[in-house]
């Protein structure tokens, strides 16, 4: 209420211009008052699954507006929540309780791009697809793609080291991302906004806040290399019958065309199924136990398709796949990649989803998935008119990553209960990640050691109080609770 009025009194003064939300009742304040649906958008996650009380939304429109806004927020310790696109899946990117938003929907300009290097700087909030489209026309691409992009903003992915679609052939954030500009938790401006390709002098400091998910401060700025856009694309969906075979495929693929591979994706029939009954064209007309998409990305159309018709006809001979399609033009290119992109979606229109982002041994990955089926069969749960409806496994195959979504009648701590802790247990019993692309957030916080150490979770801890004494940026999400702030 008071810090709510005295902010939003700080916020309309002449120094400031900064465009701001706050709730009806408060718009005597003179900022702009919006409707509690709006509001409400801000306050709730992707899912549906987390949401805060936050009465105000800030979004400036400038680095400095930025440091204004966080500096005021250091002086009164008022908590903050960094907020991008707000497509996050583990309950990072809205408040726990009533946190400030700041949202860097305005901080959208593209700053340089060198066509010759192929050095993106922009700032934090630009729109991936945008900036995909804006570069496409140089002959450049962004070195990462989600299904999530036409929403989620490039300081968002940083602060998440986000992985995706193409992750196998560009590689993470960590290698691409050259430099970043960054407001600390006492209203500081990092200014590391390098395009150097290679620099050796002291610690690394942009890397910490790759994947750092807004709790050491707010990225305002992104240097990022992109690659050159390929001038021949090829995209395949094969039907396979186990997934042993899954692996078997993977590995003739990596022979045949590896220096050609961008993408390498697989899911299981109910996943499959998922998606066709929400819509989807499906190209097979036999039902097949797993599927696997792959893409390759060169720069010579015939020698690609020559080469993708021969591993087609190879694996369909040897029988490692029982089926394949493979696309003509490229929207048939796109139709395909719909069947893997669009299953968040679909699960999510289906129900309340529990969301399960796991790195592990590859022969490992659909033992959990069956083990999972088996638990809520005996505990008999599982079914179309039952508490659980579906459960699917997906993922990026050639990451190691795999997803579990497991679709269910409405949030509840009964079917939670049965999911977790047995979830992280079994993952961290085959030396795998909790999280391996979608952070810790506010859903995994507490759960940091089934994957890594307690030293190194101290050290963490360390680091994230000495950029952020008074913890006021993210509290209760991403690392454990920690000793009383200063
Ligand atoms: P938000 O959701 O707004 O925020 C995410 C986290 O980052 C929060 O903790 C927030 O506080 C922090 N944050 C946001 N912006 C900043 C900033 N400027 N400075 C500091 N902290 C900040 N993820 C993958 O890794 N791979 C995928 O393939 C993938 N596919 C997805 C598909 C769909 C349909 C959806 C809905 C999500 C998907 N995601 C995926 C998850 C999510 O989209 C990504 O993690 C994305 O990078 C988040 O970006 P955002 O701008 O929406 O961030
Ligand atoms: C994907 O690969 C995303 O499609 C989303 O990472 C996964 O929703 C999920 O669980
Ligand atoms: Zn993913």
């Amino acid at each position: 209420g008071e810090d709510i009025t005295a902010f939003a009194s700080f916020l309309s003064s002449p120094s400031s211009s900064l465009l701001t939300t706050i709730q009806p009742s408060d718009s005597s304040c003179g900022v702009k008052p919006v409707g509690q649906d709006e509001l409400d958008g801000y306050n709730a996650d992707w899912m549906n699954k987390y949401k805060g009380r936050s009465q105000l939304v800030v979004k400036p429109k400038s680095t400095q507006e930025v440091a204004d806004v966080v500096k005021y927020c250091y002086e009164k310790r008022i908590a903050v929540v960094p907020q991008g696109g707000n497509t996050g899946l583990v309950g990072g990117s809205v408040p726990v309780e009533d946190e400030v938003i700041i949202s860097t929907a305005l901080l959208n300009k593209v700053r340089s791009f060198d066509e010759v290097s192929g050095t993106l700087v922009c700032d934090a909030g630009c729109i991936l697809e945008s900036l995909d489209r804006e570069i496409g026309a140089k002959g450049y691409m962004m070195p990462l793609d989600l299904g999530a992009k036409g929403s989620c903003h490039i300081g968002g992915n940083v602060a998440t080291n986000a992985g995706g679609l193409r992750f196998l052939r560009y590689g993470s954030l960590h290698g691409n991302v050259l430099g970043l500009e960054v407001v600390l938790p006492n209203g500081e401006v990092l200014d590391g906004l390098s395009t150097l390709r290679k620099d050796n002098t002291g610690f690394d400091l942009k890397q910490l806040f790759i994947g750092s998910e807004g709790s050491i401060g707010l990225i305002t700025g992104v240097s990022i290399v992109t690659p050159r856009r390929p001038s021949a694309q090829n995209v395949a969906v094969f039907a396979v019958d186990s997934f042993d075979a899954v692996q078997q495929v993977f590995g003739r693929v990596k022979s045949h065309c590896g220096e050609i591979l961008s993408a390498f994706e697989f899911m299981d029939q109910d996943a499959f199924n998922l998606v066709v009954h929400h819509g989807i064209k499906n190209p097979f007309e036999a039902k097949h136990p797993f599927y696997v998409l792959i893409e390759t990305s060169g720069s010579n159309k015939d020698h690609d398709d020559e080469k993708l018709s021969g591993l087609l006809e190879e694996l369909m001979e040897s029988s490692m796949i029982t089926d394949g399609v493979m696309a003509q033009d490229e929207s048939q290119a796109g139709s395909l990649w719909s069947l893997r992109e669009s299953i968040a979606e679909a699960a999510g229109k289906k129900g309340a989803v529990y969301k399960y982002d796991l790195s592990m041994p590859i022969p490992k990955m659909n033992e959990l998935v069956e083990h999972l089926r088996q638990r809520f069969n005996d505990a008999g749960v599982l079914g179309q008119d039952k508490q659980i409806k579906d459960v699917v496994g997906y993922g990026h195959i050639g990451d190691g990553n795999l997803h579990i979504n497991i679709v269910a009648e409405a949030y509840a701590p009964e079917i939670e209960a049965l999911i977790e802790p047995y979830v992280y247990e079994w993952t961290s019993g085959v030396q795998g990640s909790i999280s391996a692309e979608h952070g810790l957030g506010y859903m995994k916080a507490e759960k940091i050691g089934y994957t890594k150490g307690q030293k190194s979770v101290e050290w963490m801890q360390r680091i994230k109080g000495l950029f952020d004494e008074r913890g006021i940026f993210n509290p209760n999400k991403y690392l454990p609770s920690q000793p009383a702030s200063k």
